[in-house]
Formats: structure tokens, C-alpha cells, sequence
């Protein structure tokens, strides 16, 4: 087999990179580990950065996002039983869109189905080889069947626990990482939001979200040990626990039911240095993971796509290599700005164990900042709505 750019990683990283070379005209094969099913049945990121809507407008996947997505001007941030709101809208002029990142790689199956992209499921055994000569391949296997690709280029897709990070030798990578001393407890359930706007909550009890992914589909999150199990946690212990972490008010509008799924994410910051070795070029979790509490994950996996799909366009309409050659410094200098607000907003909003009574008094003191402070807002607002590419 022989394709323009090799694309490891079925993920949203790898489908939106895929359809926007297709726009221009070049041509790529994915290669995804696992089913479309089991793809589409991870419940992971919820919150659309203006940036991201763009791309997925860009390669016609605007439609389902605009009439199913919600809109949202502000969040609410609550600490004891004190709230208040950030208006993006007001401090920074842009919204983010609510619709789940299921939904989001749903429709980029259906484009790629449309354009007559050839995707490849269940690979085992990927092997990138001659990443750092001028003609790369790749080498996988389907039901126990070795196939290679030739190609021009291999994007790296494949998420933090991929192939294609580990491909850049030790000698060339460096690799940053805090791991925090948590986790989140996430469950999905039919029933509506308790607010119409995301709630993050600082409470005595530890950190709780309340999300949605539609106007009867709630997700919700509450901060737990890193070595606890959705197994230890009914339905109606997560709900109480949840009540007890919102302010009141909310707690005693929140509608719960059964849930349909249940989850612990553990907390990681992680950075790999550079994203580009030779012809491999790595996108989104494959090169970088964060905490989710700034909703940073996804958005920042399609500004890499931003960057690696223009940068490809140009040199295969102009021959310059000079954008492949600027491509990770240029997304690493916007992930690090991602970095950096995904672990502000977690240390202001978790309870640490073992936090000193001085590190409470800092989060309680930044928290009040933020609320008594227009600047403050507007620099909040300004991350959470998402940096210029
Ligand atoms: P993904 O989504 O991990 O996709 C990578 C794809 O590569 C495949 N793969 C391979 N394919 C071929 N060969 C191999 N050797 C392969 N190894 C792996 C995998 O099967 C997968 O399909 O990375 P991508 O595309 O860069 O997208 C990034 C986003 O998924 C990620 O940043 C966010 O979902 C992070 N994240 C969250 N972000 C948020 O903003 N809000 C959230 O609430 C949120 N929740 C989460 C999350 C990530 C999670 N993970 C990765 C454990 C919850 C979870 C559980
Ligand atoms: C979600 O809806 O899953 C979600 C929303 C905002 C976050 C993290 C997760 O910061």
C-alpha cells in the first residue's frame, strides 16, 4: 500500500487530520487499533473551544454540532456555598460549544465514510520504521496478516498509549510529567442537567463537576483516591456525595437516576519534547496528556492538527518544508499555555491530601480573586475559551 501521509490513531486527533488533508487534496490511511464501536463507545471530553468548531465546520462536520451542541457564554464556579459566574461572552467576546467528544468522532466516521477514506480497524503490531529518512512504513497486522505502507510522512495519533511517541528514540525525547495524588469518579446519566451552564466545584469534600451532553444526558465528576473503584460506589452513593460537594440550591434541584456508565480517570500532566522526529510528527495525547478540569484535552490534540495539516499542505503545494520544520515548536509553545491552565485550574479547585492550612488559605484566597476580579475573569476566560492557533 502506498499514501501520502500514514495516520496512526483512529481518535479524533487522527480523523480530523485525515479529512483536512483530504481538503486539500492529500491522500492518507488510518490505522486504528481497536472497532468504530468500541471508538465511539469512550465517554471522554464534552467542551468545544471555537477553534476546534472551525476545523470541524472545515471539513463539513458543522451540521449535527450547531442544531445538537449548546452554546455556552459563562461557567460557574462554586467554593462552600458561595458561587459565581465567568462570562466569556462579556470578557472575551467567544463562546465554547458543549457536544461530546463521542459525537464529535461519530461525525468525523461519516465524513470519512463520505470521502471514500480508507480507514483500517482492529491493527496489532505497528511498527513505524525509517521515521527519520525520507521514506518512511509502516507496518501492522490484521488478524494476524502483515501488511506495510509506504508513505511520505507518519502522523502519530495514537494517544498516550500508542506506538508512535515510543518510536522517537530516548536519546532525542524529553519527556515532562506530574501525576496528581487523585482521580475522577464520572458517570453518565439520562437525566437533565441540574444547571444550563457547567458547574466546577471547590468544596471541604473535594472537587466535583457538573456537566451535560445534552438536555437529558448529564455528566457529572466528583474527585476520588487513585486507588478506588466505580465498584465501590452505587448510584445513590454518588449522588449524595455529589450533593454534598454543589452548593445548596443546586443540590436540591439535581434530578438523578440510574446511571449508564461509571469511570475513574486518573489526573496527569505530561509533555514530550519535540513532537517531531523526522518525518513522524506526533498530535494531541500521544505527545501531551492534561488534567481535564480546563477541558484542554481535546482542543489541544486539534490545534497540533491545526499546525501538522497546514504545514503539510504548503509543502506539498509548494514544496517549502519550513511549517513541518516550525510544527513543534509552534504547537509546543501553545500546549505549554495549555498545560499551564489545566494545572492552575486543578490546584485551585482539588483538595490535596495532606494540604497545609497555608495552601488552603492560597486556594481560598485565588478563588476570591477570581471572583472579585474582572481581570482575573478575563484571563480564565480567555484559556477556557481557547488561545488563538
Ligand atoms: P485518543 O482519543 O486517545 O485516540 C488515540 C487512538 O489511537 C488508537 N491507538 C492505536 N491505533 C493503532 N495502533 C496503535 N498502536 C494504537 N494505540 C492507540 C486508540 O485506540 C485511539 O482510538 O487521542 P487523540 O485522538 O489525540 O484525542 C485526544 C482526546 O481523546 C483526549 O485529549 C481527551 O479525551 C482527554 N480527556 C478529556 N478531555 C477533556 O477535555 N475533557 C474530558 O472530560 C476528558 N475526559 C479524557 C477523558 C481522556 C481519557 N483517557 C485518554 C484515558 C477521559 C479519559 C478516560
Ligand atoms: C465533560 O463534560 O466531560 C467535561 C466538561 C468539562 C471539563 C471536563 C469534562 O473540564
Amino acid at each position: 500500500m502506498r499514501t501520502q501521509v500514514a495516520i496512526i490513531g483512529g481518535g479524533p486527533s487522527g480523523l480530523l487530520l485525515a479529512q483536512l488533508l483530504h481538503g486539500q487534496g492529500i491522500s492518507s490511511i488510518v490505522l486504528e487499533r481497536q472497532t468504530r464501536d468500541h471508538v465511539l463507545s469512550r465517554i471522554r471530553a464534552g467542551v468545544l473551544e471555537q477553534g476546534l468548531v472551525g476545523l470541524l465546520e472545515e471539513v463539513g462536520c458543522g451540521d449535527r454540532l450547531h442544531t445538537e451542541g449548546f452554546t455556552h457564554d459563562g461557567t460557574l464556579i462554586s467554593f462552600g456555598d458561595e458561587m459565581f459566574r465567568v462570562d466569556f461572552t462579556e470578557h472575551v467576546g467567544k463562546p465554547v460549544v458543549v457536544y461530546g467528544q463521542t459525537e464529535v468522532t461519530r461525525d468525523l466516521y461519516a465524513a470519512r465514510d463520505a470521502s471514500g477514506g480508507q480507514t483500517i480497524h482492529s491493527v496489532e503490531n505497528v511498527v513505524i520504521k525509517g521515521a527519520n529518512t525520507a521514506s518512511p512504513t509502516v507496518v501492522f497486522e490484521v488478524d494476524g496478516e502483515a501488511s506495510i505502507i509506504e508513505c511520505d510522512f507518519v502522523a502519530g495519533c495514537d494517544g498516550f498509549h500508542g506506538v508512535s511517541r515510543k518510536t522517537i528514540p530516548e536519546t532525542v525525547r524529553r519527556d515532562y510529567e506530574k501525576v496528581y495524588p487523585f482521580g475522577w469518579l464520572g458517570i453518565l446519566s439520562e437525566t437533565p442537567p441540574v444547571n444550563h451552564e457547567l458547574i466546577y466545584a471547590n468544596s471541604s469534600r473535594g472537587f466535583a463537576l457538573c456537566s451535560m451532553r445534552n438536555a437529558n444526558l448529564s455528566r457529572y465528576y466528583i474527585q476520588c483516591d487513585l486507588d478506588d473503584s466505580p465498584d465501590n460506589w452505587s448510584d445513590e452513593a454518588f449522588w449524595n456525595e455529589l450533593r454534598r460537594r454543589i452548593p445548596p440550591d443546586q443540590a436540591s434541584a439535581l434530578v438523578t437516576g440510574p446511571s449508564v456508565e461509571k469511570s475513574i480517570a486518573p489526573l496527569r500532566s505530561f509533555v514530550t519534547e519535540p513532537m517531531r522526529w523526522g518525518r513522524l510528527f506526533l498530535c494531541g495525547d500521544a505527545a501531551h496528556i492534561v488534567p481535564p478540569t480546563g477541558a484542554k484535552g481535546l482542543n489541544t490534540a486539534a490545534s497540533d492538527v491545526n499546525y501538522l495539516y497546514r504545514a503539510l499542505a504548503e509543502f506539498y503545494k509548494t514544496g517549502s518544508e519550513s511549517g513541518l520544520d516550525e510544527y513543534s515548536a509552534k504547537a509546543l509553545a501553545r500546549v505549554w499555555k495549555a498545560e499551564r491552565f489545566s494545572w492552575w485550574f486543578t490546584t485551585l479547585m482539588h483538595r490535596f491530601p495532606g494540604q497545609s492550612e497555608f495552601d488552603l488559605k492560597m486556594q481560598i484566597a485565588d478563588l476570591e480573586f477570581l471572583r472579585s476580579s474582572a481581570s482575573a475573569q478575563k484571563a480564565m476566560a480567555e484559556n477556557y475559551v481557547g488561545l488563538p492557533y
